[in-house]
């Protein structure tokens, strides 16, 4: 079996170690994989551990050797790009020969390009997205920390980077930055109130917002609010975002240190930080539609399957625990209430950075053991490729 030591990539690997911490709060002493043998097989693995949907599915390291990995988009070929937040590096996985990565020892890794970025906190660099219209005008969107701000470009793959929307506050802590193209073709971007709590009220600041761009960077005409490119405010951290098949958008929140959050956002909607954390009850605020202690969440970023490899799991609002160290699973009702929830792979893989839906159907979870709050093991850190058996 294919085996390289972190720094290199690629396939297959072991795994021990543990993690703590997050883009805040506690600590955590947990024994990842002590109940996982090491396995060697790239179809290695799982028994259910985490509760009984996941004993259906099968995890295989897809990618090792990553550093902070932070994103994953895919263009139409099935190419996987990766953003690494310290070096601004992006990688290319594709399965040799190019086309869809299907085989995890298969899968090789290539860097394609380097940003600009500041590598400052929790800032670097953050989202990728693809443009929708990628066959046409071959866009890649990023969004990353620079000494002054953060901001979203685009680019051409080895073309230099295009500025589309600046003045993101920028700090140590809470850079926000997801990207993602909504089923109304719109780019929505996620931005973090930076430490400076009274951002997120301030409908001046970009910060603790979920913003609404179009695809060269202006303001969409129905915005809620004529001009600016805010589409709900409240926010404190939001990394994570998806919608319904419905169209419905939902996404995560890092609490203070009391409670993370799920959110249905609506345009022009108030989500009550710093006034309120979690549930808080007051009319004028939305609340969340359900909550954790910050030590069983630290909720990054999310995905609501769709025709996925995980059948079960199709519709479920899925979301990747950093300080958690588990993947929440989320059940939704039609009218957005939650029916049930679920812990998944606890301890088993470190702190979870996201989790998507690649092309092929199959769901992938990054890790972030290598961002100075982890205990990083063999292989770290790893893109882990989840299928139903
Ligand atoms: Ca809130």
């Amino acid at each position: 079996m294919i085996r390289r030591a972190a720094g290199t990539v690629l396939v297959v690997a072991l795994t021990v170690g543990a993690a703590c911490s997050d883009d805040s709060s506690s600590n955590r002493n947990s024994n990842r994989n002590s109940n996982r043998s090491s396995q060697d097989a790239p179809s290695a693995t799982t028994a259910g551990q985490g509760g009984p949907t996941s004993a259906g599915v099968q995890a295989a390291d897809l990618a090792t050797g990553l550093e902070v990995p932070w994103s994953v988009a895919f263009l139409p070929d099935g190419t996987a790009l990766v953003s690494e937040r310290k070096s601004g590096r992006i990688t290319a996985i594709t399965k040799q020969g190019g086309g869809l990565v299907t085989d995890a020892t298969h899968s090789r890794r290539r860097e394609v390009q380097r940003l600009p970025s500041s590598d400052r906190g929790e800032g670097g660099l953050l989202g990728l997205a693809v443009s929708p219209t990628y066959a046409k005008d071959k866009w890649v969107y990023a969004y990353y920390t620079t000494d002054d701000d953060n901001r979203v470009v685009r680019f051409q793959l080895g073309q230099a980077p295009q500025p589309i929307l600046t003045g993101i506050p920028a700090g140590q802590i809470h850079n926000g930055g997801r990207l993602a193209f909504g089923p109304d073709g719109k780019l929505y971007v996620t931005a973090g109130e930076t430490g400076q709590r009274a951002n997120a009220q301030d409908l001046k600041s970009l910060g603790g917002k979920i913003l609404r761009i179009e695809p060269d960077g202006s303001v969409p005409k129905d915005n809620p609010f004529p001009g600016s490119p805010i589409y709900s405010y409240g926010h404190r951290n939001v990394q994570g975002l998806d919608w319904t098949t419905g169209g419905q958008l939902y996404a995560t929140e890092f609490g203070q240190n009391t409670w993370d959050e799920v959110n249905r956002i609506v345009p022009g909607g108030n989500y009550g930080w710093p006034l309120v954390e979690g549930k808080g009850g007051a009319p004028r605020f939305i609340d969340p539609i359900t909550q954790w202690p910050t030590s069983d969440a630290s909720p990054s970023g999310a995905v609501i399957p769709k025709h996925s490899a995980v059948p079960q799991w199709d519709g479920n609002f899925l979301l990747a625990g950093l300080v958690g160290q588990r993947l929440w699973r989320v059940v939704l009702s039609p009218e957005g209430t939650v029916v049930s929830r679920e812990a998944l792979f606890e301890n088993r893989f470190g702190r979870l950075r996201l989790i998507t839906q690649a092309p092929d159907g199959s769901l992938w979870l990054l890790t972030s053991n290598r961002d100075g709050r982890g205990q990083p093991s063999q292989g770290d850190d790893r893109i882990v490729r989840l299928t139903a058996k």
